[in-house]
């Protein structure tokens, strides 16, 4: 009995102080934004891709510093996917206007390609 009211008395505390935090910035921006002011660079994959090659994925290289973050963007009207030649990653499918992101700890190279269309090719250099 005395164990449960105290269960009881801790989750109100808790509830209580998610509660006043979420509501301190009275500002009307509810959603949590995905890195404002940019940590992630972004790739776009553009209209015909599939027959693109090297140009499948722009810019190509992309070039960012450790820890960074490479977001891709399908602008294309067909799926493709973002697949690292060495299997460390895979975007599976990424439907026409719709994005995928990655971050990159540790220095190096990465070729990557789409699984579906393997003429598509492009490289992740950390640096
Ligand atoms: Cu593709």
């Amino acid at each position: 009995m005395k164990v449960r009211m105290i269960l009881i008395a801790g989750l109100l505390v808790v509830t209580w102080g998610c509660g006043s935090r979420a509501s301190a910035p009275a500002g009307p921006s509810p959603a949590p934004a995905p890195a404002p002011g940019g940590s992630g660079s972004p790739v776009s994959i553009p209209s015909g891709a599939s027959f693109l090659t090297r140009a499948a994925y722009a810019p190509n290289p992309v070039v960012i510093a450790p820890g960074g973050r490479v977001t891709w963007t399908n602008n294309d009207t067909t799926s493709h996917t973002s697949t690292s030649d060495t299997g460390t990653w895979n975007s599976g499918g990424i439907a026409p206007g719709q994005s995928f992101s990655r971050a990159f700890p540790s220095a190096g190279s990465f070729a990557y390609h789409c699984a579906f269309h393997p003429g598509m090719i492009g490289v992740v250099i950390v640096q």
